[in-house]
């Protein structure tokens, strides 16, 4: 079972290159932002309050994020190929909940890091903006989530680093190149 945890600042390409990889190796995509974006849209009261944080840039609290991956792998298919965890974890707290769940189901996970300029992610996310439609993709609201990625997100990278499964990927290039880097990741790692 092939399971890949994607992380990055916003606008590394997460989105873009999971869709990629569930393609290519028949893996399911669980992409925490479109499930709470599906919350929002919803209209529920907890969509409320999601959107209240979301939109400011905010993160949702691990506890509300651990009650959506808990019940997204304990209703895992049985043929499942795996999955591909498409901005979870985004704190240490989710990192080491999502070890503890995998290893409760027998699963283990490989961890590939979108590394991008901050310029190049602005440029990225204003672009987006144009067509998204998303609040959260205004220059404001973008540093402000960067800035949240350097304090929160970042940090996931030594544990994965000293938990032996850390693969860092330089996702400067364009979208092709970034995938050829994955894949090669992705190959070697499932030979073994
Ligand atoms: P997400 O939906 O995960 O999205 P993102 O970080 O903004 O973008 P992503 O990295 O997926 O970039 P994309 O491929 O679209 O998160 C949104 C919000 O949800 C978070 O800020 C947070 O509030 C909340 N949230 C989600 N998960 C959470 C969690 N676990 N805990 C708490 N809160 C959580 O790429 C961006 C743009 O760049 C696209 O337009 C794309 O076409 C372009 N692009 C991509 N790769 C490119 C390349 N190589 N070259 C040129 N352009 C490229």
């Amino acid at each position: 079972m092939l399971n890949i945890i994607l992380c990055g600042a916003p606008g590394s390409g997460k989105g873009t290159q999971s869709a990629f990889i569930a393609q290519k190796y028949g893996v399911q995509h669980l992409s925490t932002g479109d499930v709470l974006r599906a919350e929002i849209a919803s209209g529920s009261e907890l969509g409320k309050q999601i959107d209240a944080l979301i939109s400011k840039g905010n993160l949702v609290p691990d506890e509300m994020m651990y009650g959506v991956i808990e019940n997204y792998i304990a209703n895992l298919p049985k043929d499942s190929k795996g999955t591909i965890f498409d901005g979870y974890p985004r704190t240490v707290s989710q990192a080491e909940s999502l070890t503890n769940l995998l290893k409760k189901y027998n699963m283990e996970a490989i961890m590939i890091d979108l590394m991008v300029d901050e310029q190049l992610l602005i440029q990225r996310l204003i672009e987006r903006g144009k067509v998204s439609g998303r609040k959260d993709d205004n220059l404001n609201t973008i540093r402000h989530r960067i800035a949240i990625y350097h304090n929160q997100t970042e940090p996931i990278a030594h544990y994965y680093l000293h938990h032996g499964n850390y693969f860092a990927v330089n996702g400067n290039h364009t979208m092709a190149d970034v995938f050829l880097q994955i894949m090669r990741i992705i190959d070697r790692e499932s030979r073994q």
